[in-house]
């Protein structure tokens, strides 16, 4: 397995080892979701420690080389391995664990506990997908837009946020999704101005804008897309604002290349929306990444010079808010390859009228 073979290659020495402990990264690393348990990568073996609850399962879907071994004491049980592999010091997350963790590991581990570089390692490695991480996170695009061509067809007026949130929730669900992947942003109207509105009691109505931020998990790995649509008819002002947006979108997506940095997206996108004027309404970064979390590196903004390489997934989602009045945003995640970024969504961007 490649991410065993490159946090091998982190290690010093055979005498060092990598203990993670992190939720996120233990299952990045085998496969296995649970919510307890440890993976310790040394210059020969890797192992996924895990107690009883999670024992059998694990076993049965772990795969080799990793080890499954069963712990009855974390902290002892480490022991014993380092102690059998004469192992003098380990690397733990910088990033994830917490304080209390920290010196409780110092104080009872054998080796010497080394608290730089691994995080920051593991996070260039989870930067690059691998296919089966793609394929997961286009499987969960799928369900979330199966999903809302589904609701769609629920929203006219009368309709409340919350309803349409809800549907959304349990057709994600229904659908094979084992979650949605944050609280999902279903407003309209004035809401829409509100980046992160909630959904609530406010109803739909002709001539508004409905904004969709939507997102499934499958089998850990989510996705992410934003349409803003509207209801029944649109103004000028929204149609030129939602062009603005679009374009916006496109230009950021077009400059997704490998070789050039997540700031060249955030600055294509926000160019554009500056030169038209903008600028002041668009208060947010244009993107992200996307993997075993929601929101992971890369952040895709203009003080981050992190080179886009091929299978990195990141989000392409400018906005302009106008308070009081309206707001746009368009988002879909790419996949970075080569000169020209695939765009994982299969609904179209265009102005929408329901
Ligand atoms: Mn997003």
């Amino acid at each position: 397995m490649l991410k065993l073979q490159d946090l091998r290659d982190f290690l010093p020495d055979d005498r060092s080892a990598v203990l993670v402990t992190g939720e996120i990264n233990r299952r990045w690393l085998s496969g296995f979701p649970a919510s307890d348990g440890a993976v310790v990568i040394t210059k020969t073996r890797s192992v996924l420690m895990i107690d009883f609850r999670y024992f059998e399962a694990a076993q049965k879907s772990v795969q080799p080389p990793m080890e499954v071994v069963r712990c009855t004491r974390l902290i002892d049980d480490l022991n014993r391995l380092f102690l059998q592999e004469n192992i003098q010091s380990v690397y733990i997350e910088d990033e994830t664990v917490t304080v209390a963790y920290c010196s409780e590991l110092q104080a009872a581990l054998i080796p010497e506990v080394l608290t730089e570089g691994l995080s920051a390692r593991i996070n260039e490695l989870r930067l690059i997908k691998s296919p089966a991480e793609t394929e997961k996170i286009i499987t969960a695009q799928r369900i979330a837009e199966r999903a809302y061509y589904e609701v769609l067809n629920m929203l006219r007026p009368g309709v409340t946020e919350r309803r349409i949130a809800l549907e959304l929730e349990h057709l994600i669900k229904l659908y094979g999704g084992e979650r949605v992947a944050f609280d999902l942003i279903c407003i309209t109207g004035e809401n829409t101005s509100l980046p992160h509105g909630v959904p609530g009691d406010r109803v739909v109505k002709e001539g508004d804008f409905f904004t969709f931020d939507i997102g499934a998990v499958y089998d850990g790995y989510h996705s992410d897309m934003t349409r803003t649509v509207a209801v029944g008819s649109a103004s000028d002002e929204m149609r030129m604002i939602y062009d603005i947006v679009l374009q916006a979108h496109l230009k950021g997506a077009d400059a997704a290349v490998a070789g050039s940095t997540a700031a060249d997206v955030d600055i294509a996108a926000r160019d554009y929306i500056e030169s038209c004027g903008y600028g002041e309404y668009f208060g947010h970064s244009t993107g992200h990444g996307v993997g075993l979390e929601i929101h992971e590196a890369p952040a895709v903004y203009k003080t981050n010079h992190t080179v886009l390489r091929d299978n990195m997934v990141i989000t392409v989602e400018p906005g302009i808010y106008l308070p009081g009045k309206f707001g746009v945003r368009i988002e879909d995640m790419y996949l970075v390859k080569g000169a020209q970024a695939v765009d994982l969504a299969e609904i179209p961007k265009e102005l929408t009228i329901i």
